[in-house]
């Protein structure tokens, strides 16, 4: 019995991939990229090629176990027992794991209110009903603090939002059509590697790739031109662009005056960012920033795929808004191959207040409970009154290893007063603090919906083999525990195909004939944009009489305006960012701790603390043959700051600042320019002293939408002596 099955990739990847997973006697024996996908194309990344390996890990979770040691890491990389018989859990039924959670909820609620329960959930799974669905039913009814979803984008967000009111972009295909394209902070082969093929096929005609990354990717290494940029300072440079771009009248005036708001301010406030100035900070040469501003205004079509790197700093809101408003002055809106990608996510008007039904909070609280910022869990699990966290409930997230701040964080875990819950495939940094673990499905084991965050086609992702062990998926998983806390609301008793009909029936214009059927059949639907257009002005008057884009109907969501913004104008005057204390037009504010800040004594290196290109997050970070692809436990830094502190290629090292420190091993090796160091974001029990790269950083929150800083953070470097 053999048959091919098509899903969808769920983890937190811009791309979506649509996957064909062979099966033969009820066992998946292939994995490979549909080559039906416009983006997919045949071809997956690296990790997701090797996905047998994860599935059928000998390290997988396959029952609920109950802790019987002490919290903490007992469970050692490369020491791992099996599943269901580590030495710190027993093996116990669902039923008893579903009793002891239900009945420990229940004692929580009447000491300290419902409150006291935290939910705990990002990327594991980004498809639509195992993300956010049952889980958010679940929480809402029962009136449990919510969580804020920030550790990843919502600086950028903010910052994008708070110009064209929507996450909105260009279309992946459409970047084959560019001639300028500009990857700005934007890890292109490492995080978003279906992008490539598409700015390959720009270049073979000509197209110029430029690069603008404090650390030299492997995209930066091919690029026609390398901008290494100081962590933290973009702002300034697009500031110091649209000082070129307005002063030398490059920009376009008509629609500049159609659909926008606030010209005449910023014309005003890109003064005070002339090149020279925005040069100190940048580290980039003032001539370099006249030629990027002119190359990028005056070639066409030009595109900018911005992504999520810049926000990740002190001032990410701001550098986010201010590089969203290049194309804004440009008009490059109106041409296939122009605009800007950060998030094409907002396409989806999928009936999400029926998935969530966030009025059952309301019913059973009479109000909205509590908020707490994901990020600042350490903050949270430590010193959060009023009602303190009693329990936690993680799935879809490896807290332990994410989270900045980790010795806090750590802290709050090995609390023998908390009460957690985690859902989980593997024996991760966070079970190692769980008193309770339940076993989760891969997508292999379940069925869902998939949405995309880097371009415009949803599909359905078919369950391919039954559940290893006893997992359930997180859709089960919350059904289960509702039908034990008594919960009668027939949400609860709704089946996956009655969730996917309920998220798909939503009147969104561009989900107009997309359904459950339809999607069954042809695996992978674009959404519905409207009829082909006929002719493509923009990209004409951009390329000559008669021009065509190679896509038949390429989305130009702003070729006429339409934003989505209260004024439907692209907003580079913002009101409402007055009230946040900021500036209602954009200025650059060097982040406090960076190499202008007061730590720049103490701690004088910035160290970005990046993902791995091989990993995703901290997934995948525990498979032997996934690690052979990564060397982990590397300090990358520069010649001349090794030199000065007696340090040679192959030492170790010790990291430090006022948080934490971690001893990792020195590579000189090119990749980050003086005063910048970088290392790569692991496990932390698969490092020695159980501490990954966020013991170095901080719960500082970005200066739009609550978002983590982790690449605003100082640290110091020493040659770590050999014990004597
Ligand atoms: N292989 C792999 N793929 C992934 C992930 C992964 O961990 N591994 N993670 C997934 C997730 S959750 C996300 S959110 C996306 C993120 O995808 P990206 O947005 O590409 O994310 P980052 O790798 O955080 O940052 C991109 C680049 O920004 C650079 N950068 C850092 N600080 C600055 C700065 O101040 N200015 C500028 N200009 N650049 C800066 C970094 O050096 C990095 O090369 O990728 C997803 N895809
Ligand atoms: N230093 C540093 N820290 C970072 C970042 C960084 O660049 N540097 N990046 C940040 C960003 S952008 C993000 S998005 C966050 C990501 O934070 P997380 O979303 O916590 O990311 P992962 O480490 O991928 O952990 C996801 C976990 O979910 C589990 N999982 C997968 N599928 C399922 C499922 O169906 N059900 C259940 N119950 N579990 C499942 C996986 O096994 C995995 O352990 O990390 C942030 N942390
Ligand atoms: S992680 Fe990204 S690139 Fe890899 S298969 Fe999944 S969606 Fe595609
Ligand atoms: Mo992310």
């Amino acid at each position: 019995m053999k048959k091919v099955v098509h899903a969808a990739c769920p983890h937190d990847c811009p791309d979506a991939c649509g996957v064909l997973i062979t099966v033969e006697n009820g066992l998946a024996t292939k994995i490979q990229g549909d080559p039906a996908h416009p983006i997919t194309r045949g071809f997956l990344c690296g990790k997701v090629a090797k996905y047998l390996d994860r599935v059928y890990s000998p390290e997988r979770v396959l029952y609920p176990m109950r802790r019987v040691l002490p919290k903490g890491p007992e469970v050692k990389a490369g020491n791992f027992p099996g599943p269901g018989s580590t030495p710190a859990f027993k093996r116990i039924t669902w039923d008893e794991a579903l009793d002891e959670i239900a009945s420990r909820f229940r004692t929580i609620v009447a000491e300290y209110g419902a409150e006291a329960i935290l939910p705990y959930s990002y990327g594991g799974t980004l498809a639509v009903l195992n993300g956010a669905s049952m889980d958010r039913r679940f929480f809402h009814r029962l009136g449990a603090s919510q969580l804020d979803r920030t550790i990843c984008s919502m600086a950028g967000e903010e910052g994008l939002k708070s110009v064209i009111g929507v996450k909105l972009g260009t279309e992946p295909e459409q970047f084959r059509d560019s001639r300028y394209i500009i990857a700005w902070g934007a890890n292109i082969h490492g995080n978003n590697v279906h992008l490539w093929p598409f700015i390959a096929e720009a270049r073979r005609v000509g197209a110029k790739l430029v690069v603008i990354d404090p650390y030299r990717t492997r995209t930066a290494r091919c690029a026609d031109w390398y901008l290494p940029i100081n962590p933290g300072t973009d702002a300034a440079l697009a500031l110091a662009m649209m000082h070129v771009i307005i002063n030398e009248h490059l920009f376009d005036a008509d629609y500049v005056a159609r659909y926008t708001l606030g010209f005449e301010q910023l014309r005003a406030k890109v003064q005070e960012y002339p090149p020279e100035r925005a040069a100190q900070w940048t580290g980039i040469p003032a001539t370099d920033i006249v030629k990027l501003a002119r190359e990028y205004a005056t070639t066409r079509p030009a595109v900018v795929r911005v992504n999520y790197g810049v926000q990740r700093s002190e001032c990410g809101g701001m550098s986010t808004r201010t590089i969203a408003m290049l194309p804004c002055i440009t008009g490059s809106w109106q041409q296939a191959g122009g605009g800007l990608q950060l998030s094409t996510s907002g396409a989806y008007g999928l009936n999400r207040e029926a998935l969530q039904r966030e009025n059952l909070m309301q019913e059973s609280l009479g109000r909205s409970a509590r908020t707490v910022n994901m990020v600042e869990l350490g903050k949270s699990l430590n010193a959060l009154d009023n009602p303190p966290v009693k329990a936690l409930f993680v799935y879809n997230s490896n807290p332990a290893a994410v989270c900045p701040n980790h010795n806090d964080v750590v802290r709050g875990l090995h609390r023998s007063d908390l009460f957690t819950v985690v859902h989980e495939q593997f024996l991760t940094d966070t079970t190692d603090y769980a008193d309770i673990v339940l076993p989760a499905t891969t997508f292999f084991e379940h069925k869902d919906l998939q949405t995309a965050y880097g371009h415009y086609y949803l599909q359905i992702s078919d369950q391919a083999i039954e559940p290893l062990g006893e997992c359930r998926s997180n859709v089960e998983v919350f059904r289960a525990l509702a039908q034990r806390m008594g919960f009668q609301e027939d949400c609860f008793r709704e089946t996956v195909d009655e969730m996917i009909d309920l998220a798909l029936g939503s009147d969104d214009p561009w989900l107009a004939g997309v359904e459950r059927e339809r999607l069954a059949r042809e695996k992978h639907v674009r959404l519905n944009f409207g009829a082909a257009r006929q002719s493509n002005p923009g990209f004409e008057k951009a390329n000559g009489e008669g021009a065509r884009a190679t896509q038949h109907n390429p989305f130009l969501p702003f070729a006429q305006g339409n934003f989505r913004t209260p004024s439907g104008k692209a907003e580079l005057y913002n009101e409402r960012l007055k009230a946040q204390g900021l500036d209602p037009v954009a200025a650059f504010l060097p982040p406090d701790e960076s190499r202008h800040g007061e730590h720049a004594k103490a701690f004088p290196l910035e160290l970005l603390a990046r993902k791995a290109d091989n990993f995703l997050n901290s997934t995948f970070s525990n498979l032997p043959s996934i690690q052979q692809m990564e060397e982990p436990g590397l300090l990358e830094l520069n010649g001349a700051d090794a030199r000065a502190r007696g340090i040679a290629d192959g030492d170790r090292v010790r990291v430090f600042n006022k948080r934490g420190e971690i001893v990792l091993k020195a590579r000189v090796d090119g990749a980050v320019q003086p005063g910048v160091v970088s290392a790569h974001l692991n496990w932390a029990k698969l490092t020695p002293g159980n501490r990954n790269i966020n013991v170095l950083t901080s719960e500082k929150l970005t200066d739009m939408g609550n978002s983590a800083t982790f690449y605003s953070v100082l640290v110091e470097v020493e040659l770590k002596k050999p014990a004597a």
